[in-house]
């Protein structure tokens, strides 16, 4: 149980860090009712499971690394993570030259407590097994926290949970969410087989626990226990829809509310059912948030979709977005870097840094005059940091949306370079993720 410390440390950790500059607004939503039926307004972070899209014609398309930020109060969804940002997050990680090491999928996702404003304040499992810079392996098992510098440190191994599980499957862990004493919930992405009585016992008798299985791992135990049966989970999909569906395919995201209520998302991917995020309140709900039913209509799809990854935090989030079409960009021809803002100041400005990004990624600065990320990922110490701070062209009016759009020509003699580029709210001082251009010949 080796992990049992660093969990209780990157709890504390990621909980102060996100308590001390936002602690009344942070206390007041921890006072308030915490029922799904009537919660507060608060930020839904969900991955899709092979992409989505959606009718908000700002972002129309979410590819299966993404994670959105979907707003019960106003209806609108934002780019989170977008992979733009996982190229700026996690660096040259194979050491090819190129800042491409974007993960595949991003299958579960995890909040720690107090609020998420950016990458680092969340915990991540992936479908496949992958390296990060400084050689960290993270297996699709694990449960892992990114490290700024392109790092990430593994909070909940795989090999612990095959062992608390008594299983010798391979196990790939597909949704996670914790509880306020640290009490892992989880859900796998294939069926086990369990050589524990005791698990064998919870589960009615048998030793097969299949992928609907909702597990819990209490901070001190060796040996995790069955929360949720499979079929605890289809008899509350078929409650809160009035269905009969034998199966809900799988358990693929989870949160859980201070009062216990557990919200989870399924594979169910067309249909009644597809797209929602339930509850297992009153015996089985679609959750309700800001007076909004979570269903897949809620989210605008453009199609249907399941979510392969759910987080709930504590207070709205609207990210200010800086995205690219084209993240690597040709100087020949008639190349240009587009880049686009959205979610900024209504009508105000917003500033785009912008500096070549050495190999390996260089680790961002906590900037405490910046709100948003309030992290810097372009490198201060480049003279081009200086130029774009006091450019005339790369500060930006924002329509009534809030959002801009604009496109630097690049000369013919432009290097060949790698480019990190980051968007600053000048009114509300919000700081975007970053993101990285690669110009090739
Ligand atoms: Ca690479
Ligand atoms: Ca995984
Ligand atoms: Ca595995
Ligand atoms: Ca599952």
């Amino acid at each position: 149980m080796a992990q049992r410390a660093p969990l209780a440390r990157v709890r504390a950790e990621m909980a102060g860090r996100a308590l001390l500059p936002r602690a009344a607004v942070v206390l007041a939503a921890l006072a308030a009712p915490l029922s799904a039926a009537e919660g507060p307004a608060r930020a839904i972070l969900l991955v899709p499971d092979l992409g989505a899209s959606t009718s908000d014609l700002r972002f129309p398309d979410i590819d299966d690394e993404e994670i959105v930020a979907f707003d019960p109060e106003t209806g609108e969804i934002l780019p989170f993570l977008q992979d733009s940002n996982w190229r700026s997050l996690l660096g040259d990680a194979d050491g090819d030259g190129r800042f491409n090491d974007v993960p595949a999928q991003v299958d579960a996702i995890a909040a720690m407590g107090g609020s998420v404003s950016s990458a680092y304040d969340l915990l991540y499992s992936f479908t496949t097994d992958r390296t990060f810079l400084g050689g960290t392996v993270a297996r699709d098992g694990d449960l892992v926290r990114l490290l700024p510098g392109g790092g990430a440190e593994i909070v909940v191994s795989e090999e612990d949970l095959r062992l608390a599980l008594g299983t010798s499957s391979d196990i790939d862990l597909d949704a996670a969410a914790f509880e306020p004493d640290g009490t892992l919930l989880f859900s796998l992405d294939s069926s086990i087989v369990t050589s524990s009585a005791a698990i064998a016992a919870e589960n009615g008798g048998s030793r097969v626990l299949p992928d609907e299985t909702v597990f819990a791992l209490p901070p001190a135990a060796s040996r995790a226990r069955v929360r949720l049966r499979d079929a605890d989970v289809i008899a509350a999909v078929n409650r809160a829809l009035g269905t009969s569906y034998a199966s809900v395919i799988d358990v693929q995201g989870l949160e859980v509310l201070d009062g216990g209520e557990i919200l989870f998302t399924t594979g169910i991917f067309s249909g009644p059912g597809a797209g929602a995020i339930f509850t297992t309140a009153g015996g089985g709900r679609i959750a309700v948030a800001g007076g909004i039913p979570l269903d897949g209509p809620a989210f605008q799809l453009g199609s249907p979709v399941d979510w392969n990854g759910l987080a709930i935090v504590a207070e709205p989030l609207r990210p200010l977005v800086l995205d690219t079409d084209l993240p690597v960009t040709s100087r020949s021809a008639d190349g240009r870097i587009s880049v686009r803002i959205a979610a900024g100041t209504p009508g105000g400005l917003a500033r785009i840094l912008a500096t070549p990004v050495s190999r390996p990624v260089i680790a961002p600065t906590p900037e405490s005059a910046l709100r948003g990320t309030g992290y810097i990922f372009v490198a201060r110490t480049d003279p081009m940091y200086a130029r774009s701070l006091s450019s005339p062209r790369t500060l930006l009016r924002l329509d009534s949306r809030g959002d801009a759009a604009v496109s630097f020509r690049l000369r013919p003699t432009t290097p060949a370079i790698t480019l990190t580029l980051q968007a600053v709210d000048e009114t509300s001082r919000a700081a975007s993720h970053g993101i990285v251009v690669e110009i090739v010949p």
